[in-house]
């Protein structure tokens, strides 16, 4: 068995203070480095994800362009490359050894499964090449790319775990319907408390 911590999207912009702040967001940023403070043998592999959508152009519908954003299926422009906005939050502490993998690129891009490496590697190859069969999620937003990441990583045939203690969504119903849709799906939803010493 092989574990990978995946950690989504804990960025300026889905934190208070943000474009699209997610309440929580930074609470969750600090539970996370703690977590990992906490346990730092435990996990050999750990990847972080960031939202990392073009300045111009929508990202293929993803920003509302001369139109409200509905927060269902379009946004305010949030986590644009380069920005302030995209960058993590200053109370998350990663590894030196975290894999960085950046999304969204001209596209919605709320799976990290559609993400890639510095290397332009695909995220799903490189947890195969890494033997990950198992995954630990956290992140933000619950409702939104939490859900589908989880989603695609058990049909990419993971055993996830989705840490409740550390995630933040983007409303309350929404994100319930999204833990309650993984559950089905096969994660099993539980405390960081879980999580054993190495
Ligand atoms: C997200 C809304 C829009 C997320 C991304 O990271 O969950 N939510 N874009």
């Amino acid at each position: 068995m092989t574990r990978a911590l995946i950690i989504i999207d804990v960025q300026n912009d889905f934190t208070e203070g943000g474009a699209l702040a997610v309440d929580g967001g930074a609470a969750v940023a600090g539970a996370i480095s703690a977590l990992l403070a906490a346990h730092p043998n435990t996990y050999g592999h750990i990847f972080a994800s960031r939202d990392w959508h073009d300045a111009e152009g929508g990202n293929n519908g993803h920003f509302a362009v001369d139109a409200e954003p509905d927060f269902v299926d379009t946004w305010p422009a949030h986590c644009v490359a380069d920005t302030t906005g995209a960058e993590y939050h200053a109370a998350l502490t990663l590894p030196e050894s975290t894999v960085h993998i950046l999304k969204g690129q001209g596209q919605p891009g709320y799976s990290i499964f559609e993400g890639v490496d510095g290397s332009g590697e695909k995220f799903g190859e490189l947890l195969i090449a890494a033997g990950v069969t198992h995954v630990d999620l956290v992140g933000l937003a619950t409702d939104f790319c939490v859900r589908a990441s989880g989603l695609d990583a058990l049909e990419h045939g993971q055993q996830v775990r989705v840490f409740t203690d550390l995630i933040a969504g983007v409303a309350p119903e929404s994100s319930e319907q999204a833990l309650a849709e993984l559950a089905h799906a096969g994660a099993v939803l539980a405390t960081s408390e879980v999580v054993e010493q190495a």
